[in-house]
């Protein structure tokens, strides 16, 4: 996505209700709406319709609103690269209409460009990735995913598309079972779908080709951060030498990882693994609920991106040719 594409002003398709910035934010945070691109697109959504209403008495003010609401989307849940990338294209666009001395209607107009053309790129990526990635999969191949992407749904639509035939197992995905969604849209489309429950995956390992997962962040050295129990998964694909793919949008690398930072690992509240009750019931347990894990990059044979095949070590050479809005 580069800079000069911001003149086009074509309005992408409605994907969520018109909201406020505020309830962008607690829609993220509570997880009405998840998945690394869709809450991308779904902040995105929210700035560039704040834009649209933003009253301000000169430029300043008016870009200095805008990237104070960008701020606090970008804080509504820390380990998907996609939201503060996402949120920093359309900020980009906004900046740049300041700084290069535009008036209040440029600055606003400039971020409902970038919004819009973040949005329309992010939707194209996902078909991309799924038109690249089914041609890579064989007929009656047999597939494990994990956890709900969009991304590596497409590549399993596509394919099915194509009449290749596969089938593919669904690990329910502890503890929010984004697998059950996952699966329930696949076998409406037509999938030959199965739903296993998360501890099953070594025994329907034998039975898979592939693993085909989606993408919170990638960091430079090719490591995946995906929902916790994807490493699990990889672990076991490696030792049943079932290959490891993911499919990711390349606006899904995580710039800081150049500089040695890590990415952030959301934790989220204990009530999401036990209830209240056994909760009270049992004081002296103490819980731990990380939603993201790592995966390191041998376990994974490569990255399907809009772009095409990236293999890990191929993710630095990509994220240089990126990023120039930063
Ligand atoms: C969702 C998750 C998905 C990635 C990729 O986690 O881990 O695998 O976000 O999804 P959560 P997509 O439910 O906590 O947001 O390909 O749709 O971007």
């Amino acid at each position: 996505m580069g800079v000069e594409t911001l003149k086009v002003a074509k309005e992408p398709k409605q994907e969520f209700t018109i909201m406020s910035v505020d309830d962008a934010f607690t829609t993220l945070q509570e997880m009405r709406v998840h998945g690394a691109g869709r809450i991308a697109r779904l902040a995105a959504q929210a700035l560039r319709d704040y834009a649209k209403d933003v009253k301000a008495p000169n430029p300043k003010e008016c870009w200095h609103a805008i990237l104070k609401a960008g701020e606090k989307l970008k804080s509504a849940r820390p380990t998907a690269v996609s939201l503060p990338n996402g949120v920093n294209y359309v900020l980009y666009g906004s900046r740049t209409a300041f700084e290069s001395g535009g008036s209040v209607e440029d600055i606003r107009q400039a971020t409902i460009n970038a919004a819009n053309d973040f949005i329309l790129s992010s939707t194209d990526a996902v078909r991309q990735i799924g038109e690249i990635g089914a041609k890579r999969l064989k007929n009656g191949d047999t597939i494990i995913t994990h956890c709900n992407s969009e991304a590596a749904m497409s590549v399993m639509k596509k394919a099915h598309d194509m009449g290749k035939g596969i089938k593919v197992y669904c690990d329910e995905t502890r503890p929010k079972f984004q697998g059950h969604k996952t699966a329930a849209a696949l076998a409406a489309y037509g999938i030959d779908t199965t739903l296993i429950i998360d501890s099953a995956c070594r025994f329907f390992m034998d039975k898979a080709d592939r693993v085909v997962v989606g993408c919170d962040a990638i960091s430079v050295n090719g490591a995946l951060v995906n929902k916790v129990g994807t490493s699990q998964v990889a672990v076991l694909a490696h030792e049943a030498r079932v290959n490891f793919w993911v499919a990711a949008e390349t606006y899904k690398i995580d710039f800081k990882t150049i500089m040695g930072e890590l990415v952030d690992i959301e934790e989220r509240d204990p009530t999401e693994i036990a209830s209240k009750e056994w909760i009270t019931k049992n004081p002296k347990v103490k819980f731990n609920n990380p939603v993201f894990d790592i995966t390191a990059p041998e376990y994974i044979d490569f990255y399907i991106t809009e772009k095409g095949i990236v293999p890990p070590a191929g993710i630095y050479s990509v994220m240089k040719d990126l990023y120039q809005y930063r």
